[in-house]
């Protein structure tokens, strides 16, 4: 912005400007202020007395209410707009200048078009409000893929959830020095209307600008918007991979560690799991699960060993509260027992908060997600189901010891799960990397309320990755295929659903802690420890090779879903049949050649 520009603006902004050195950032802002006019700029520069401060302003401005200070100290809820409770894919959009670039599975704007769209929602945006200017690193610091972005807000509950989801202040601009590598994140709430709500990567411009929703996913934009679509961009052209799976360390009896990273599409389950606690007669036997992360991981291949390696480049959890109870998720517990922001839930009498499926019987009074009072009968729900808890990572028993280390971990396997009632065994191992990346491209999962749409239709959600990947899904692909010959010794990959369901309807496996029997076979397939059947589908475990000891499970009811009926994979690889005509014409060959293979096994 042109220095007469940058006169014209009040003092107290000029100072602020004043305040950063990075020259590349401080033009920006000035052009971001000059657009969204702000009453106030205040710029985060990180730590505990700052929040405290950003949630005492929230208190005054009703963005917060204050949770029992003995059962939840520093513990915050939130009521975000009803309107505004999830994911809005319908209105994320990928800016570039060809359609082709954002291919077939992107809502696309050409870029041009999209900044003009934009402009105009954005001036004057921030008249009467404060501009919290958030600057930001996702990744450990020192890391070699750590990335520093800047997020400017009007939204006080988006720089409170910033500072736990990322390393936010001062440390970003000790990292980022006076390169101009930084992501330049745009974003308010303006009037919260669902038809002037945009969410628009623009990853040749390395910028996101987000208007008119305060939800996490869509608000909080060193989350979906940077590390998702923004990097998964940038490591197709860096080649390295940024995906949507946790990563959690596991500890066998004997001490050998292993890391897996696993991609499951929202809401299902990847908390839980990155969370495990292996039962009993496992832990005492020496059995440990530790996190490393609970959503997303960037993958690279280091270049003496050729071993893939990942970190998590987040600091914090945003994770799903319906069904999250001290016996499904007890890390989960503990980690927001403290210090913690609760969106959407149910608040209590005594200043405590409820949810669905967090205690056997519900309270007998609540005022739900909306304010309204709340009786078990009345015939609502007290939580929204898509309520959330943020929370920092410090705040988990299990973290593990790496989650911080900059040179990331080795990851042994990589497993994809789904949602399916049917079709899909527990468990399988794909016969190659090839393969594994087939698998994962064609995986299937039933809709959730992560993301506002009908719940429980099978879509397909390509690694999970469906809503996330900042390209064509075709390069995606390719990608994927191509990141094998980087590597010297590939992890084994899997899929696993723990979401079966028998011919009654019930769910076979009991999933939670118990994931740890299908992880022991998991580990010692990679590590090239136990006999597998080959299957049409892959690599199966023989009955007796899942350690079914202390379960309430039929072995023959477990053997009969590992089963693989060939008229349901038929209907399965007809289903996919959608997603192969969407790249019609584009398919890298390996999807092709993968397909019919499996076709001539049946
Ligand atoms: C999430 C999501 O919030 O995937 O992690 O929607
Ligand atoms: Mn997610």
């Amino acid at each position: 912005m042109p220095v007469d520009k940058i006169n014209k603006l009040p003092e107290s902004h000029r100072n602020i400007l004043k305040g950063i050195s990075n020259l590349h950032v401080r033009k920006w802002l000035s052009e971001c202020i000059e657009i969204c006019n702000p009453d106030q700029v205040v710029l985060c520069g990180g730590g505990a007395e700052e929040l405290r401060k950003l949630f005492a302003d929230g208190m005054k401005a009703g963005v917060f209410i204050e949770l029992n200070r003995q059962k939840l100290p520093n513990c915050y809820l939130h009521r975000s707009n009803p309107n505004d409770v999830a994911r809005t894919e319908k209105c994320t959009y990928i800016c570039t200048p060809t359609q082709a670039m954002a291919g077939p599975t992107n809502n696309w704007m050409e870029t041009r078009a999209a900044y003009q769209k934009l402009e105009p929602l954005f001036r004057g945006c921030m008249k009467d409000r404060t501009m919290y200017v958030l600057p930001f690193v996702m990744g450990p610091l020192g890391s070699p893929l750590a990335k520093v972005g800047v997020q400017i807000t009007d939204s006080i509950y988006v720089a409170a959830s910033m500072g736990m989801m990322t390393r936010m202040g001062s440390v970003a601009f000790n990292e980022l020095g006076d390169s101009n590598e930084f992501t330049r994140c745009l974003h308010s709430v303006g009037d919260c209307n669902p038809d002037r709500r945009y969410i628009c990567h623009f990853p040749m411009d390395n910028t996101v600008w987000s208007f008119g929703s305060g939800y996490g996913g869509n608000a909080l934009l060193g989350k979906k918007c940077l590390a998702l679509r923004i990097a998964s961009y940038l490591g197709y052209q860096q080649g390295w991979m940024a995906e949507h799976m946790l990563i959690s360390g596991i500890t066998e009896p004997g001490g050998r560690k292993s890391y897996v990273a696993a991609a499951f599409p929202s809401a299902c389950g990847k908390t839980n799991f990155a969370m495990l606690i292996p039962p009993e007669s496992y832990r005492q036997s020496g059995w440990k699960v530790t996190t490393v992360g609970d959503d997303i991981a960037w993958l690279w291949v280091d270049k003496t060993t050729r071993k893939l390696r990942a970190v998590n480049p987040e600091s914090g959890y945003f994770g799903v509260l319906p069904g999250t109870n001290w016996k499904t998720n007890p890390n989960a517990m503990h980690t927001m027992a403290h210090d913690t922001i609760y969106t959407n839930v149910a608040l209590l009498p005594d200043g405590d908060v409820w949810w669905e499926g967090k205690t056997d019987s519900p309270p007998p009074h609540a005022i739900d997600w909306i304010g309204q009072p709340w009786t078990p009968d009345c015939g609502r729900k007290a939580a929204h189901p898509n309520s959330r808890f943020t929370a920092p990572m410090v705040n988990n028993p299990a973290l593990d010891s790496a989650a911080n280390d900059p040179a990331g971990v080795p990851v042994t396997a990589i497993i994809f799960g789904g949602r399916r009632k049917d079709v899909i065994p527990i468990v399988y191992e794909a016969f190659n990397w090839d393969y594994g990346v087939y698998i994962g491209a064609t995986l299937g999962s039933e809709t959730t309320a992560a993301a506002a749409g009908k719940v429980g239709l099978v879509r397909r959600d390509p690694m999970a990755m469906l809503p996330f990947i900042g390209y064509n899904i075709a390069d995606y692909f390719i990608h994927w295929f191509r990141m094998r010959s980087r590597i010297a010794d590939c992890p084994r990959i899997f899929q696993v659903n723990w979401f079966r369901k028998n011919d009654r309807g019930e769910f076979v496996w009991p999933g939670y802690g118990e994931n740890i029997r299908i992880l022991e076979w998991i580990l010692k397939r990679s590590h090239g420890e136990v006999y597998a059947i080959e299957s049409q589908l892959g690599w199966m475990p023989r009955a007796g090779d899942i350690n079914l000891d202390g379960l309430n499970i039929d072995p023959t009811e477990f053997a009969a879903v590992q089963q693989v009926d060939a008229e349901s994979l038929k209907a399965e690889f007809l289903a996919e049949e959608e997603l192969f005509l969407k790249l019609a014409g584009e398919l890298p060959k390996e999807m092709i050649f993968m397909r019919e293979l499996l076709v001539s096994r049946l």
